[in-house]
């Protein structure tokens, strides 16, 4: 209106267009209606209009962007933190905790799509804090969220301390050519499975075709997911790309069957965890986390102890037949930690996390006879169920979680290291025994009375304690490495001691026999890793060469044995020269038995323990070195 005002000396300009008065006042009327419009015109520019910034304070610029669409509000209202970079992950309301990564990767391009549009972020005003966070949760809960599904697979490849795959220093060619020996091995495997059972979860090697059986509920391919991470380190680079594009193209989540927590979460997570963290390709990654989902409703028991089945399409969970009153066991639940932290790590979702802690509360709180671990334990009362304790089958790779649940935490989850000092502390007082010949062995407990008994499932554990006897005090370093030895030299003589120098599935040191099975239905062989994981770890840990000859003996076993036309087979018995066969190449040959070979004529670079533990099916984890969220497994 000042500038409508009629000027000294200078006639009003509506006076001057020559305008009567009822003419004025509609020329004022049009004018001021064109002012009105021209103002509100600007919340229909584009967001990114320079104008809308200009003329509007950044927070009403925000706000605007919010009505305009629930997704873009997210954006701008998590640009709070005043980080610039896109995309910004969406607050807990917006995404249901249990969405699925499918629906998450929606909801994250919709937001990333609003972001872009919105332009750069706006700050958020001092004091609108609250409007900026998601509306449940605390805002400390929903910035660790947000900061954990930022991860930056650059950033964590950079801060590695050695190239995944080594140097390739100069080493001896014999140790060279067993390795390429090894890695033959892995190819014949590998391409005999291509050719006849593609998609099926083994390789059958007499009869050339496939099997599917009963473990993963539907899911097919486990010999792809499991070999994904040993091809890619022993660079069979086009086979690697094969399994790749099975995995891309044919390998179908939305099944509809009864699966084996444990082995779904080993094999499968665990392969493609590690596909992921080694080549940085998204589809291992997403395939995970989908897969991931589908195991939570095993989790949904009063104590949170999940069940030992669940089916892959219902969620609905149950406990084996043949586990004593609808227990769980040990091995199973105690074995999930090291994958779901990742799975957390990578979605930022931080539920994963917190049923493995729960799980890790449940087993503290509960009383331990003699300061061991039974194998059965009640998913409903939380009590244990039997008094069985053993370190090999049903009870094994829940003592492997909790020292490489320290070590991939970076030495910081003390919680885990004091259970497992204090585990070893048990097994050692209650279980190691020595025969009369002078081998220690680790006996299985039953309610008091020992069963003079090993495993082969329980040799894995001379390389578990030497990795835990690196971080044990100084009096206690020695002593650990020696009994770590110990047990390892024990399963190498449960090899030596059989006419085909491959193991048994079980040894026993009583009326008079040592390390030798006694029952025929022990006899067999069945590609199991444990022994030369025990000759890899030992190997990396103290150079002594006889590891490496041991696990030449083991090759030369293998390949005498075990190889057939089509690929590699079980056999029945260990104690004849002319073995009958399983037929079954069983999948954990290819993810631990031939990458444990592979690693022990590597350089210690290859994989080195600084950067990665091992799950128990030999899928390479990272250390977290980098921004993983450990911290919430030692709240
Ligand atoms: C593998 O699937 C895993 O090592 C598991 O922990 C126990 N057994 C087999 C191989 O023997």
């Amino acid at each position: 209106m000042v500038l409508l005002r009629k000027l000294p000396g200078m006639p009003g300009w509506p006076a001057a267009l020559g305008l009567r008065l009822p003419q004025k006042f509609l020329f004022l009327l049009f004018l001021s209606g064109l002012l009105t419009l021209c103002f509100g015109a600007l919340f229909l520019l584009p967001d990114s209009s320079r104008f809308k910034r200009l003329f509007l304070p950044r927070r009403a610029a925000a706000s605007s962007a919010s009505s305009s669409s629930s997704a873009s509000s997210s954006s701008a209202s998590s640009s709070s933190t005043g980080d610039t970079d896109l995309p910004r992950s969406p607050p807990a309301a917006a995404e249901p905790r249990h969405a699925s990564p499918a629906a998450s990767r929606r909801l994250r391009d919709r937001l990333r799509t609003a972001a872009r549009a919105a332009g750069p972020p706006a700050r958020t005003a001092p004091g609108s804090r609250r409007q900026a966070e998601p509306a449940t949760g605390s805002p400390a809960a929903a910035r660790e969220t947000r900061a954990a599904s930022r991860f930056d697979y650059e950033r964590f490849r950079q801060l590695l301390r050695h190239p995944v795959r080594g140097r390739r220093p100069a080493e001896d060619p014999e140790t060279h050519a067993r390795r390429m020996k090894v890695k033959e091995m892995m190819k014949f495997a590998w391409d005999n499975y291509k050719q006849y059972a593609l998609g099926k979860n083994e390789l059958r090697p007499l009869t050339k075709n496939g099997h599917i059986g009963n473990m993963f509920g539907g899911l097919r391919g486990a010999t792809v997911v499991d070999a994904l991470d040993t091809l890619y380190v022993m660079e069979l680079e086009e086979e690697f790309q094969e399994a790749k594009k099975w995995v891309e193209k044919s390998f179908d989540l939305n099944v509809n069957g009864e699966a084996s927590l444990f082995e779904v979460n080993i094999r499968y997570i665990g392969g493609l965890l590690a596909a992921y963290y080694l080549t940085g390709e998204e589809v291992f990654k997403s395939k995970a986390l989908e897969l991931g989902e589908k195991l939570l409703p095993a989790f949904n028991t009063p104590t949170g102890i999940p069940r030992g089945v669940i089916n892959l399409g219902s969620g609905m969970s149950w406990s084996w037949g043949w586990a004593s009153a609808g227990s769980s066991i040990l091995a199973e639940f105690g074995t999930l930690h090291l994958e779901f932290l990742h799975l957390s790590e990578l979605s930022g979702n931080p539920v994963f996390a917190e049923k493995v802690m729960n799980i890790r509360k449940v087993l503290n709180r509960v009383e331990k006879p003699q300061g061991l671990y039974p194998n059965f334990l009640s998913p409903v009362t939380g009590n244990w169920v039997q008094h069985h304790v053993s370190i090999g089958g049903l009870g094994d790779s829940f003592y492997e979680y909790l020292i490489k649940s320290w070590l991939m935490s970076d030495k910081k989850d003390s919680e885990a290291k004091k259970m497992y000092d204090d585990a070893l502390e048990a097994i050692e007082k209650h279980l190691v025994k020595k025969s009369a010949g002078g081998l220690t062995y680790i006996a299985e407990w039953r309610g008091g009375i020992l069963d003079h008994k090993m495993g082969h499932l329980a040799c894995f554990s001379g390389g578990m304690i030497a990795l835990g006897a690196e971080h044990a005090g100084e009096e206690r370093k020695q002593h650990y490495m020696d009994l770590a030895a110990e047990i390892t030299n024990t399963c190498h003589e449960s090899y030596a001691r059989s006419d085909t120098k491959l193991g048994p599935e079980a040894f026993r040191f009583d009326t008079g026999t040592e390390a030798m099975a006694t029952r025929l239905s022990e006899r067999y062989y069945i590609l199991r890793p444990e022994v030369v994981e025990s000759y890899m770890y030992m190997w990396r840990l103290t150079h002594d060469p006889k590891y490496r000859q041991w696990g030449w003996e083991a090759v030369k076993a293998l390949e005498k044995h075990c190889r057939v036309e089509a690929g590699f087979s079980g056999i029945r018995d260990v104690y004849t020269t002319t073995p009958t066969h399983d037929n079954m190449q069983q999948s954990f040959f290819l993810a631990e038995t031939l990458k444990y070979l592979y690693l022990l004529f590597c350089e210690d670079d290859v994989l080195s323990l600084d950067d990665w533990v091992f799950n128990t099916e030999a899928h390479p984890l990272p250390v977290n070195h980098t921004n993983f969220k450990a911290k919430a497994s030692v709240q």
